[in-house]
């Protein structure tokens, strides 16, 4: 396969489409109140919607991509992966596989493979930068594809999240779980299942316990001083502390760690984490 003819598409839930060797896009969804449609692109002030959020107390909501913003992203690439937040949760990874089905069909000697990443955030991002690394080791697109479909066991997910309250509102956990999480104080610990919905293990009172249960569950998980990418809303202090507790343990891991975008900052609010490894020694 030739890099050059090769784009990754995410849609905008995995927080950043910052290209690193092949050309990346991101496919915007939207985050939606009475006052104001956000569009998670790239132009969108994250910490101006944070705080907009913060001051509102309304109906929200947030609508994911059509197979025609896919499309549009694909461009004229001769290879495409696409890579999405949890079909389990959204109807994003739906329309990404109807816009890979219209491409193949309009264009047959392009490809285009659709991974569902049953997770959120930072697991995309791990996804995309494999591909990245078989892509120009000069894996041909049917190599790829298949590394892809034995993929889900390779990475994880666990979120720390103070509030669940905009997951409930629209129906994404239980209200029973977001009632849990409302008492001040209370952290959610939880992990992507299997199934790519909410999966709670913990609950801890205060940060720092809350910072120690990511890691234990991380490892629980296989987690052995793999890669790590942190995304975090409006929590920059601790996600460095987690990196902190993580390189205390795994010295030489690599680690990085980016603000969440809109959607994300949408689900997780403030003070929530969100944090993808690899799993394994990396
Ligand atoms: O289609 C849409 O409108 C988007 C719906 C997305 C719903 C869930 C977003 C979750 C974001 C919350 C914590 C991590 C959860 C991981 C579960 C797989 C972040």
């Amino acid at each position: 396969m030739n890099a050059l003819d090769t784009i990754i598409v995410l849609d905008s839930s995995a927080d950043t489409a910052a290209a690193k060797t092949l050309p990346r896009a991101l496919v915007p969804l939207k985050i939606i109140t009475s006052e104001k449609e956000y569009i998670d692109n790239s132009s969108l002030d994250v910490g101006a919607m944070i705080a907009d959020l913060r001051a509102y107390s309304g109906k929200s909501s947030t609508s994911c991509p059509n197979p025609q913003e896919f499309l549009a992203a694909f461009g004229e690439a001769k290879y495409v992966f696409c890579i999405t937040i949890t079909g389990g949760l959204s109807g994003s990874h739906n329309a990404a596989l109807a816009a890979a089905h219209q491409y193949m069909e309009k264009y047959p000697e392009r490809r285009a493979c659709v991974y569902d990443s049953l997770s959120t955030g930072p697991e995309l991002l791990l996804v995309a930068d494999a591909i990245e690394k078989a892509a120009l080791e000069g894996k041909s697109f049917e190599e790829v594809s298949a590394m892809l479909d034995s993929f889900h066991s390779k990475t994880g997910l666990i979120f720390m999240l103070e509030s669940l309250q905009n997951l409930a509102n629209n129906g994404r956990v239980s209200p029973l779980a977001a009632k849990a999480a409302s008492v001040l104080g209370i952290r959610v610990v939880g992990k992507a299942s299997d199934e790519g919905t909410l999966e709670q293990l913990e609950k801890c009172l205060g940060g720092k316990k809350a910072l120690k249960a990511i890691l234990a569950n991380m490892k629980n998980e296989g987690y052995a001083g793999g890669e790590v990418s942190i995304a975090h809303c409006n929590s920059e202090a601790s996600a460095k502390s987690l990196e902190k507790l993580i390189l205390g343990e795994f010295e030489g891991a690599k680690t990085e760690i980016h603000p969440c975008g809109g959607l994300c900052s949408f689900y997780a609010e403030e003070g929530g984490l969100l944090v993808g490894f690899c799993k394994g020694e990396g």
